[in-house]
């Protein structure tokens, strides 16, 4: 049933404004034409406007202002990065959905998104603030044949997708604090947090959580975030459409990681230093071991942070805030 949906949206959406009869759409979907128009029924139900012209067929008008399954799918053109997309209004977190489907099987670049999360979180069991209709909260699902070791370079990589799809959609240019969060203007608009399914060493499912400040005016964060948090919106003073946003983001990513998994990290270790603010900055670390200062001089290839302390010695730094 969903899969006939999804082809159905992408059938208007290869039609690119055109009008589709009823009949092509059957033939194409391989369904009665009383199946389409049930299905279109649906589109229109849920807030999707749809013109119907006897002899000619229908064409979509107008998408739903709100964010769904359907309205990523619409004109997505990736491969597998959200082929298959989990939806749902309110979750607890879609990090914990995203575990459960990797468990049962869901395939390499399923997406769970969810509109609002009650118990949205960061890393360190930290909270991440998420409430409904401003923000992009989601999961992806990655099932890559590396080493546990280098899974890390996921969360680099993913920072670097999610740049190009901001650049993309928004014209601004953000950057990288090593080594999950993006910055505009100095305060983080988007976190990454990166968790694993795995055995000894083998990975079963990488699971990537992705939260992007969008619409939220600046009031409508909490007053502990007011100073440290930031929103595209609030950024480039318009409302950014998150489906495209999401759309971006599936696009850059699947680019970017299949060039990592036929070329290796190196590409996108260039692009990642490209937008880091942290290199050559003096800041300072603080890990659960302690808290370390001195120069980033880089990330090594695994993606690990590079520190020279203040006492001249390399430090390799796998897990810390880091102050500047
Ligand atoms: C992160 O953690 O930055 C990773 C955030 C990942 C969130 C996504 S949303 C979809 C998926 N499902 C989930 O449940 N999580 C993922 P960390 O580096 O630990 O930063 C957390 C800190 O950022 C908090 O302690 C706050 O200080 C701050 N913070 C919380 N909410 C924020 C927000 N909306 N915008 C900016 N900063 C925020």
């Amino acid at each position: 049933q969903s899969e006939l949906r999804t082809r159905l949206l992408q059938a208007f959406s290869e039609a690119d404004g055109e009008f589709l009869s009823g009949q092509k759409l059957s033939e194409t979907l391989g369904c009665s034409r009383t199946a389409v128009w049930k299905h279109i029924e649906d589109l229109r139900s849920e807030g999707y406007k749809l013109e119907a012209v006897r002899k000619r067929g229908y064409r979509i008008t107008r998408k739903p202002d709100k964010i769904s399954g359907n309205e990523i799918q619409l004109g997505l053109k990736t491969e597998f990065m959200g082929r298959h997309i989990h939806f749902e209004e309110v979750v607890a977190s879609t990090q914990k959905i995203a575990h459960t489907l990797a468990g049962d099987g869901a395939l390499e670049g399923t997406l769970v998104v969810a509109d609002q999360q009650t118990e949205g979180r960061g890393r360190l069991a930290r909270a991440w603030y998420s409430p409904k209709q401003t923000g992009v909260w989601m999961s992806m699902i990655l099932k890559p044949e590396i080493p546990i070791n280098k899974t890390p370079q996921l969360t680099l990589l993913t920072a670097v997708a999610l740049i190009q799809a901001i650049e993309d959609v928004t014209g601004l240019t953000p950057e990288i604090k090593w080594p999950n969060d993006i910055l505009i203007n100095g305060r983080k608009a988007v976190g990454i947090l990166t968790e694993l399914q795995a055995e000894a060493d083998r990975v079963h499912s990488v699971i990537i959580g992705v939260g992007i400040n969008v619409n939220h005016t600046k009031e409508q964060f909490p007053e502990e975030l007011q100073h440290i948090a930031t929103s595209l919106a609030e950024e480039t003073g318009q409302q950014i459409d998150r489906a495209k946003l999401i759309q971006s983001v599936m696009i850059r990513f699947e680019k970017l990681y299949k060039s990592y998994l036929s070329h290796g990290f190196k590409p996108v270790k260039l692009l990642w230093e490209s937008y880091a603010i942290s290199l050559n900055k003096k800041l300072i670390a603080r890990t659960l071991q302690g808290t370390l200062r001195g120069r980033a001089a880089g990330i090594d290839d695994e993606g690990v942070l590079l520190l020279e302390t203040d006492e001249g010695k390399l430090e390799k730094i796998y897990s810390a805030d880091i102050e500047i």
